[in-house]
């Protein structure tokens, strides 16, 4: 694939400020062609797994199903889980690059999720995990059906729920202290919608042993 039919006529990206943190938006990184062989590619070749987490003791299915990418050693540890970077395949280099690219950043690993259709989700959180570092950047891209994406501030109330529609081939960047102030969420939707793959480039900033793994 040529890189210039990779990106759309408009790649400038949009700056939304939040109080305790930064989001970058661009709406139409990667062109509609790119975005949907993407998908297809994705959907097929990556090891989904529906994986479980541990809440107050219980250990639950998560509705939505994922795979941890990375660089030998990026390991990634959450609810009491811990996650072995696969190394990565020829079409997450692809996309590494060119995110890479637009954010001016390296990413050593990236968490993928398949939201088959509007049942599946995430759960308010922060990527605050201590293997992500103390402010976190965090590139996402979204690639198949609009979904949106609300953040709620911690603490403070008065602030409203912020919503994004996050198109196909779009990429937000999360970056600063967002992940200390702020949760996101995608929720489900009553309506019929078909597949996304999100693909969420990180840096594991240290990878050490951890004792208490479960499963
Ligand atoms: O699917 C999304 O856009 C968000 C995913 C997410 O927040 C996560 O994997 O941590
Ligand atoms: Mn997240």
């Amino acid at each position: 694939m040529n890189q210039s039919d990779l990106f759309a006529a408009n790649p400038d990206p949009l700056d939304i400020e939040l109080p305790g943190g930064a989001l970058r938006y661009w709406p139409r990184l990667i062109a509609a062609p790119s975005a949907e062989q993407w998908l297809a590619v994705l959907m097929e070749q990556v090891a989904w797994e529906q994986s479980d987490i541990v809440i107050a003791g219980r250990r639950l299915k998560i509705p939505r199903l994922n795979a941890w990418y990375g660089d030998a050693g990026a390991d990634y540890q959450y609810s009491g889980r811990q996650f072995k970077a696969i190394s990565w395949l020829p079409v997450l280099l692809e996309i590494r690059k060119v995110v890479e690219a637009a954010v001016g950043h390296n990413f050593n690993s990236a968490l993928l999720n398949l939201y088959r259709d509007g049942r599946d989700s995430v759960d308010w959180h922060s990527d605050d995990e201590p293997e992500l570092g103390e402010n976190p950047l965090i590139a996402s891209l979204s690639l198949g059906a609009v979904r949106p994406f609300q953040l709620r501030h911690k603490t403070r109330k008065e602030l409203s729920m912020r919503t994004l529609e996050l198109e196909p081939g779009s990429l937000l960047l999360m970056s600063g202290a967002l992940q200390h102030h702020w949760r996101h969420r995608l929720p489900k939707l009553a309506t019929v919608v078909g597949p996304r793959v999100n693909v969420t480039f990180r840096n594991v900033v240290y990878s050490q042993p951890k004792s208490a793994v479960v499963g």
